[in-house]
């Protein structure tokens, strides 16, 4: 009985153990295990480096980036829009490949009376068309127009659907359809469905950069949940983007995989087969043995600005691991003289950290978008971007 009692308590201890020490990987050591100690290193080879392992591991590699037909229609200029204060864009990005046809269907406020190029936000819509009403008859926090542009941001959005819908069809629909290869086995490394609206995001901001309203330098990618693993794994990929945010991404977004709190890779690869790339599934019992973890993706922003928003209860996203996610990515920022969140004790509720490079905040409240999350957004913008915000 003794023993058993003895043999208890060195059970419990070693898993306590197990589970503070994460054993996560070092972004700071390359492959063949050499220190990476300046962030002209992390630059000239781990940042590709451990790119290439979230692309051949996680979330697939796109057969293209920007196709060599793209163009860009108008249809609407509305210059009195949201009672005067701004010009309402509606654009038609179009996009060819072998299997066919696109359209990116995208909404743009800009507000009137700041200076132009404006910078701002960039949504990624997983949720229903009329969270994004372009016609504002329908009004959602989701995404808060009239707030952004009163803030004196551009407001930009997209739905997710446009690039592929969030069903498995075996990948016949959407960009796979019209872009994969035809005649050839798909490769277990060929993109997911969060790959294809990151590519969708990217040739949005192939847009802004186009558009002379819009300050294609400072503009942010923001997603929710499943938007938000989605504007991670884009603006890893794509550093045009000078600000990404993560609300509530969870697993296989900002969370740490290591960690096995809330959604596991298992239950992500098992309900949602077509997110990620084949090869993800093989560490569905093994996640100790990815060759990265989440708080790497977090460090593929680095020197940008990076956001990560959690909410309190919200345990199915894990919000301690996208904390955590933030904590091991400072390293890396640290190389470029920067602070990242600067701490890694984490905050109380309703009190977010802007004081670095690293944005974080958990709000009281379930998984959402909500204006609480896009105002402390914008704060953490105001302090970096000096031209946008009015300073009404
Ligand atoms: C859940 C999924 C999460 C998250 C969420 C969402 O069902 O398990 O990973 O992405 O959907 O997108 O709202």
């Amino acid at each position: 009985m003794k023993l058993a009692v003895i043999l208890g308590v060195i059970l419990a201890t070693l898993t306590a153990n197990a589970a503070d020490d994460l054993s996560l990987p070092d972004p700071l050591k390359s492959l063949n295990g050499v220190k990476i100690a300046t962030a002209k290193d992390w630059q000239a080879n781990r940042r590709a480096e451990i790119l290439e392992l979230f692309r051949a591991n996680v979330y697939g590699r796109a057969p293209v980036g920007r196709p060599l037909k793209l163009r860009f229609e108008t249809r609407e200029t509305t210059k009195t829009a949201l009672s005067g204060k701004a010009i309402r864009k509606l654009v038609d990005i179009h996009f060819w490949g072998p299997g066919g046809k696109g359209t990116i269907q995208l909404a743009i406020f800009i507000p009137n009376e700041v200076p132009k190029p404006a910078p701002g936000f960039m949504l990624i819509c997983n949720r229903p068309r009329t969270n994004i009403d372009p016609t504002r008859k329908i009004k959602s926090p989701f995404w808060p127009a009239e707030r952004i542009v009163e803030r004196g941001y551009v407001a930009a959005a997209f739905h997710n659907s446009d690039l592929d819908p969030d069903k498995h069809d075996g990948f016949k629909d959407g960009v796979h359809g019209i872009f994969d290869p035809a005649d050839t086995p798909r490769p277990p490394d060929s993109w997911g469905t969060i790959a294809a609206w990151a590519w969708g995001a990217s040739r949005v901001m192939d847009y802004f950069e186009s558009d002379d309203d819009i300050d294609a330098t400072q503009m942010a990618v923001v997603g929710h949940s499943r938007g938000g693993k989605t504007s991670l794994w884009c603006g890893a990929q794509d550093q045009r983007f000078a600000l990404v945010i993560s609300n509530e991404s969870g697993c296989t977004g900002a969370a740490l995989a290591r960690r096995r709190k809330g959604e596991s890779v298992k239950q992500i690869n098992q309900g949602f087969p077509h997110w990620f790339c084949e090869n993800y599934k093989q560490f569905n019992d093994r996640v100790n043995e990815l060759p990265v973890d989440q708080h790497e993706l977090i460090a593929l922003m680095a020197p940008r600005l990076v956001y990560v928003a959690s909410a309190s209860a919200d345990s199915w996203t894990d919000p301690e691991g996208e904390f955590l996610s933030c904590v091991h990515a400072e390293s890396v920022y640290k190389l470029f003289g920067l602070r990242g969140l600067g701490t890694d004790k984490m905050p109380k509720a309703d009190q977010p950290l802007h004081n670095g490079h690293i944005g974080y905040h958990l709000r009281v409240g379930t998984h959402n978008l909500l204006e609480y999350d896009w105002n402390c957004f914008m704060d953490f913008a105001d302090k970096h971007w000096k031209t946008g915000a009015s300073k009404k």
